[in-house]
């Protein structure tokens, strides 16, 4: 079934016309095809928008090495999965790499046009798919990295993640039900205490809440929160949409959710698309009032009170599981970056000390689960470990950082390195007693978050001695967990020359850093 696009604007944007001139999924058809001609002669639609359907994107960058943006709902992936992508990520040498990203999910970098459809037998092989994953699709779903180990959590939710992935991608065989959105969409699903998914920005969140019965025990479900979302003209927490559902309505829900979202989401302007903009327009009772016409069932009111009532963890270190004698294991990987001897290692390692399954964070780590108290130790003297460490250096520990200019287009200010050495220089001069969360991101569009760090580095351009040079805006006051609230701006235009010293003082001063004695 196709979608049904009832306010189909009339002054068509040009992504509007060239997904109504083609889906973006149809170029499945072409991959041999577009194998067969290299990269440059494909159509420049199909290469540089249509093909993100499939999860491959065309890198103005590095033309001809694409990357290609996987689903993992939960973060979960098994050793097999991780040996695959290792091995596709190996044949391309030096240029071969992958990231973990802000949405639990792997990026892969190198990849050639010709190689692709072998690849897509290689994912399926292995249960993984790509499909969906870019532009005007539902990108990866998130859920508590700890799902089914955590002691304290209240839903289990990982089928859920994966009934919804299901549901919106025709179990990854692609669904074009829902190819034709207004533009990105996001969904998360938060079992624990501690809002580990960043519900607030997120398009859809379900959240854990009692709904108490007339007769019965208090039932455990999800609130809901709606049109949370990040872009360079405007960035909104989500709001409540006044509405409990149990764990088995969720995919019912999100599918509701959707439908009306594609049918009467604004698409003149692509600044104006988001989820918001149409609540905005029609007021939360309406579109709650629409959602409810899709659904032919009344939606009842939010529980009085959600269950998110913990600090966010990080889930670096050693962690006892609720299953006896079992611990999870978070080994933090600098700024998210794999290469493809980590990804082996990886793979090799989860076989085993652990169950052969793989979690990754929204803070762009990994979790080994499912690590017996008898095969801890060893692990702990594993070397990888020294890369990838348990326990890393405070402000290390807590970065994220965007892909940024190796790699991206948009990026005003390369990212990832640069982040890393600054938090290495400020680990070395400064005593931290509390985590500061550092977050890069490389331009306005927010990819890195920083409205959710402690201190957020949006990349610009400044100006220096009359020079334009590479600069970042300053983010504050982003709080995360419970009550989570967004940072804004606090100071513009910082040379990135000067950013290290400005970084210092606002450690010191506001964070209660100390300097080190030399
Ligand atoms: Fe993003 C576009 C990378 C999470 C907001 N994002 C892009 C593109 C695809 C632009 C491009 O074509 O080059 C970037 C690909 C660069 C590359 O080569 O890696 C890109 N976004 C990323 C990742 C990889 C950042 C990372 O290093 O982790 C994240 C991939 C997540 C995933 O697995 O799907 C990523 N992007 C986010 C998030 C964070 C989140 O979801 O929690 C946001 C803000 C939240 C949101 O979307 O509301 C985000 N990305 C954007 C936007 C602004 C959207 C808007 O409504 O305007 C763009 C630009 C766009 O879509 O036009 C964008
Ligand atoms: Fe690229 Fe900007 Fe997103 Fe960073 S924030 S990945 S620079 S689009």
């Amino acid at each position: 079934m196709t979608s049904v696009i009832t306010n189909q604007a009339t002054s068509q944007n040009k992504f509007e016309k060239f997904k109504a001139e083609k889906d973006g999924l149809a170029v499945r058809q072409d991959l041999e095809q577009f194998a067969q001609l290299g990269w440059e002669a494909i159509d420049e639609t199909d290469r540089d928008h249509r093909l993100k359907w499939l999860g491959i994107f065309f890198r103005p960058v590095t033309p001809g090495k694409f990357m290609m943006r996987l689903r993992m709902p939960s973060g979960i992936l098994t050793s097999p999965q991780m040996q695959v992508l290792a091995e596709i990520v190996q044949r391309y040498g030096a240029d071969g790499s992958a990231d973990i990203t802000t949405r639990q999910n792997l990026q892969l970098r190198g990849i050639r046009i010709e190689d692709i459809p072998d690849i897509f037998d290689r994912l399926k092989s292995v249960g993984l798919t790509s499909v969906q994953s870019g532009m005007d699709n539902v990108r990866n779903i998130t859920a508590s990295p700890v799902a089914g180990l955590d002691a304290d959590e209240l839903i289990d939710v990982r089928d859920l993640v994966q009934a919804v992935q299901d549901m919106i991608t025709n179990r990854g065989e692609g669904n074009s039900e829902f190819t034709n959105l207004p533009r990105k969409f996001n969904i998360a699903i938060e079992g624990g205490r501690d809002n580990s998914v960043h519900a607030e920005i997120n398009d859809i969140a379900f959240i854990p809440a009692f709904k108490a019965g007339e007769q019965s025990e208090p039932t455990i479900g999800f609130n809901v929160l709606v049109g949370g979302f990040f872009s360079a003209k405007r960035c909104a927490s989500a709001v409540p949409l006044n509405v409990w559902v149990a764990p088995e309505q969720v995919v019912q829900l999100c599918r509701a959710i959707l439908e009306v979202y594609r049918d009467h989401g604004l698409r003149a302007n692509r600044q104006k698309s988001r989820l918001m903009w149409l609540i905005d327009e029609w007021g939360l009772e309406k579109f709650r009032a629409m959602v409810e016409q899709r659904l032919e069932y009344p939606l009842l009111p939010a529980a009085e009170k959600d269950e998110i009532d913990w600090d966010k963890r990080d889930h670096i270190g050693v962690y006892r599981q609720k299953q006896s004698g079992l611990n999870f294991v978070g080994l933090h990987v600098p700024v998210g970056r794999l290469y493809a001897a980590d990804m082996f290692e990886l793979a090799r390692l989860s076989e085993v000390y652990g169950s052969g399954e793989l979690r990754l964070t929204v803070e762009q780590n990994v979790i080994l689960p499912h690590v017996s108290d008898a095969r801890l130790e060893a692990l702990l003297q594993e070397p990888l470990l020294e890369k990838f460490s348990v326990n890393p250096s405070p402000l290390v520990r807590s970065l994220v950082s965007c892909t940024g200019a190796q790699f991206c287009n948009f990026a005003l200010i390369e990212t990832k390195s640069r982040a890393l050495a600054m938090a290495k220089a400020l680990d070395e001069q400064l005593e931290l007693t509390r985590p500061v969360r550092i977050h890069w991101t490389g331009c306005p569009n927010s990819c890195g978050q920083p409205q959710v760090a402690d201190i957020g580095l949006m990349g610009t351009k400044a100006r220096k001695n009359g020079k334009a040079v590479d600069g970042v805006d300053l983010y504050g006051g982003g709080t995360v967990g419970k009550d989570a609230h967004l940072g804004e701006c606090v100071e513009k235009g910082i040379a990135c020359d000067d950013l290290e010293d400005r970084l210092r003082n606002v450690l010191i001063e506001q964070f209660g850093a100390k300097p080190k004695q030399s």
